[in-house]
């Protein structure tokens, strides 16, 4: 693959998609080719899968259910927009991607870090992000930014205070297991903060100077 394919993690709030419109701003202003895209989403499937995950009315939907609804929307932007635009030497920025599934899912539902990884890397056929900025923020911060912003929360978002504790603890193991490519980011810090973290690190990766 030619371009670079940056992914967005941590719980939600966590200050993802500003530091994504951020950075696509950056690098477009460098004269770069840039596309951001989200997950679950970013193809007509994946919005449709998206509303199906997302409706509180799907409250008693089964873990591996929600899971193969996840890899499903994946492997659709993988092959329709991610993989075409890297090919085509555009720098991909996704918000959220597999590391997602294996810790919401696979840690959080107690599916199995594992298996996750091997379903993901089959959805996926092998892509795997060259970075990913993992946005650390207290248990309970995110929640007051989203309380703040007065959007309705999602049903995962509901069930998310359940399994919160979990969530944080995962993407830490995540980080720990594949640090040449996660990197966490203190996402209590300000916006601006933030971001001059963030575009250091990218900075480095595409030898900006
Ligand atoms: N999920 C899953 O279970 N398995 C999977 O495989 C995948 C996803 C892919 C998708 O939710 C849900 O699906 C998610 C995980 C699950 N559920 N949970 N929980 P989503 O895509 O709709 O939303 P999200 O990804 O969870 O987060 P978000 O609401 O989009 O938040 P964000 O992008 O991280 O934050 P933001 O929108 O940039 O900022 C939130 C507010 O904080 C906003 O008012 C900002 O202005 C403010 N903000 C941002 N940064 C700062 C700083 N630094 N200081 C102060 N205030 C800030």
């Amino acid at each position: 693959m030619k371009g670079l394919f940056i992914t967005f993690e941590g719980p939600d709030g966590s200050g993802k998609t500003t530091q994504i419109a951020l950075l696509s701003e950056y690098l477009k202003d460098r004269g770069g080719k840039v596309l951001t895209t989200v997950e679950p989403g970013g193809t007509e499937l994946g919005k449709e899968i998206r509303n199906i995950l997302l409706d509180r009315k799907n409250k008693d939907m089964s873990p591996i259910a929600e899971t193969l609804l996840f890899q499903a929307s994946r492997a659709e932007l993988v092959s329709k927009v991610i993989s075409p635009a890297l090919e085509s030497g555009a720098t991909v920025i996704c918000d959220r991607f597999f590391d997602s599934t294996i810790v919401y899912q696979g840690i959080g539902r107690g599916l199995g870090m594992e298996r996750i990884i091997e379903l993901s890397l089959w959805a996926t056929g092998g892509l795997v992000p060259d970075l990913t900025f993992l946005m650390q923020l207290e248990a309970g911060l995110g929640d007051q930014r989203i309380s703040n912003s007065l959007r309705e929360r999602d049903r995962i978002e509901m069930e998310e205070k359940r399994f919160r504790k979990n969530i944080n603890k995962g993407y830490l193991k995540l980080a720990k297991k594949f640090k040449e490519r996660i990197i966490p980011v203190d996402a209590g810090m300000g916006i601006e903060e933030v971001f001059n973290f963030i575009k250091k690190k990218v900075d480095s990766k595409m030898d900006i100077k």
